[in-house]
């Protein structure tokens, strides 16, 4: 295993992301291995960390001032074995083939555990949509399209939104596909009700993140009620992580963007949380202006030189990080130890690096890892493509219902792996360990392909 892990840094050394990721689940998944000589002799660990496709592609667009711009698309086809490429786009400046990868890795276990047929993959680019017009948005969704779209298609690869990418630009792409293909059809998730979408995708990850954390806590007979929360990012995961909390009578004190974090003493309750929705989907302002809004609150900016966050050292019991990758240190999840931390539970994919995660299993905090975590986001995508399939839109209580009994079956699935390879109450080694095995095993079926 050690001369895979290092085959795979000789091959693309730039791709630490990818690295990291891949290491997390080669270690979880060893046990697996040593019990079943067939996946060895087939190079299951081989095959399975190399993308079935990768696809690289200029993308031309011209800003309000006439200036003509360049940014890199990616598309990652990680893995088709148990159904179609999915999982979404991110545009976001840091985007390079190593994010798209490990993000398409880690999809392919996530996406296994909802119990719903897709494969995995993700994409996205280089591009910023901070501080660019509506124009230049769509010029640029436009651009990204007009190359995607031969890669792509409801039975092929279905994208959809992740960091950057929203109701606006999955509507922008949409638009693009369906004049290209001349086809209506379910090809992106995360369309607007209108024209395809489902009630409760905008929702899905957040709220499917406070179920799964919810189970996590009914373990130790426990509730969010009275729980004071700490939450990172303010866009569309954290805004339905924090709704759905403090529907459950948590106290939420965090939020943040990259610029820095609010803290409000007094909890976010439900009106000020409508400040930050406006705030940030219509406005596309920064969180600072919480702090101006509301004087219960305080403003702290990044602090690029501290080794580690201070919006983690609170006092909180549970804490739900909702920004981006690696945003939890050794330091910050030491801190977290110290203050009374609990739970962790993951809306952002990879969150918390090595050293933070083994300071949570060590300390036996209930950690749900990303790719169990936020599984609901995508899980309801797939619903969205069944509704799409059937032509019909089922009610929003009828898609809440089936979120948390996925959320419910991720849960005991990933309890039950753990469980099975005597590593009990450990969620990383039992998410990895059950999505690795369905995912396997229909390679296997379907031969050396
Ligand atoms: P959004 O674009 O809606 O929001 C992203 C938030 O994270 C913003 O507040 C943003 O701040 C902040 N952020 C982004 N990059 C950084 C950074 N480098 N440092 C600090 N803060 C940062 O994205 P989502 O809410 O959709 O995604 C958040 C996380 O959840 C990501 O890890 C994504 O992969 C994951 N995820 C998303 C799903 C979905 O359905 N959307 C499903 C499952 C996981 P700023 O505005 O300053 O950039
Ligand atoms: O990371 C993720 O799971 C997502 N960004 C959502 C993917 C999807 O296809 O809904």
């Amino acid at each position: 295993m050690e001369k895979i892990i290092s085959q795979i840094k000789e091959k693309d050394p730039n791709q630490r992301e990818f690295h990291q990721a891949v290491e997390e689940v080669v270690e979880t998944v060893k046990p697996v291995l040593d019990r079943n000589l067939e996946y060895r002799r087939q190079a299951v660990l081989e095959r399975i960390t190399e993308p079935e496709r990768v696809i690289m592609f200029r993308v031309p667009w011209m800003d309000d001032d006439g200036q003509v711009h360049i940014n890199r698309g990616f598309r990652v086809e990680m893995n088709s074995a148990i159904g179609p490429y999915k999982g979404g786009l991110r545009f976001h400046p840091s985007v390079n083939l190593g994010i798209i990868k490990f993000l398409a890795f880690e999809q392919v276990f996530k996406n296994s555990l909802t119990t719903l047929a897709m494969g995995g993959g993700k994409g996205g680019s280089d591009f910023d949509p901070k501080g660019k017009s509506d124009a230049e948005v769509m010029r640029f969704c436009q651009s990204f399209m007009s190359e995607l779209y031969r890669h792509i298609g409801p039975n092929t690869d279905v994208p959809a939104g992740d960091i950057g990418v929203g109701a606006r630009e999955i509507g922008y792409l949409f638009g693009m596909y369906k004049k290209l293909k001349n086809e209506f059809t379910g090809v992106l998730t995360g369309k607007s009700l209108a024209w395809g979408g489902s009630l409760i995708r905008p929702e899905a990850t957040g709220y499917g993140n406070v179920y799964f954390a919810a189970e996590m806590l009914q373990t130790r007979e426990q509730t969010f009620e009275g729980k004071t929360c700490l939450v990172s990012g303010s866009g569309n995961v954290a805004q339905f992580t924090a709704e759905k909390l403090i529907e459950l009578g948590a106290r939420v004190v965090t939020l943040s963007d990259s610029s820095g974090y609010i803290l409000d003493e007094e909890g976010i309750t439900a009106e000020k949380l409508q400040f930050v929705k406006t705030l940030k989907n219509v406005r596309r302002g920064r969180i600072r202006e919480y702090a101006e809004e509301y004087k219960s609150a305080v403003y702290t900016p990044v602090d690029p030189s501290l080794n580690h966050n201070p919006l983690w050292n609170h006092k909180a019991e549970c804490v739900l990080p909702c920004a981006t990758e690696n945003e939890i240190n050794g330091v910050d999840a030491a801190n977290m130890v110290r203050n009374g931390v609990v739970l962790v539970s993951e809306g952002a994919n990879m969150p918390s690096n090595p050293a933070a995660i083994d300071i949570f299993i060590d300390n036996r905090l209930l950690y749900g890892p990303g790719k169990a975590a936020n599984a609901g986001g995508v899980a309801v995508s797939g619903l969205e493509m069944a509704q799409n399939s059937m032509r019909l839109s089922w009610p929003k209580d009828e898609v809440d219902t089936r979120l948390k009994q996925i959320m419910h079956s991720i849960h005991k699935t990933c309890l039950h792996a753990a469980e099975e390879y005597r590593v009990p109450g450990n969620y990383v080694a039992g998410a990895n360990i059950a999505g690795f095995v369905k995912v396997v095993n229909a390679m296997l079926d379907q031969g050396l392909v």
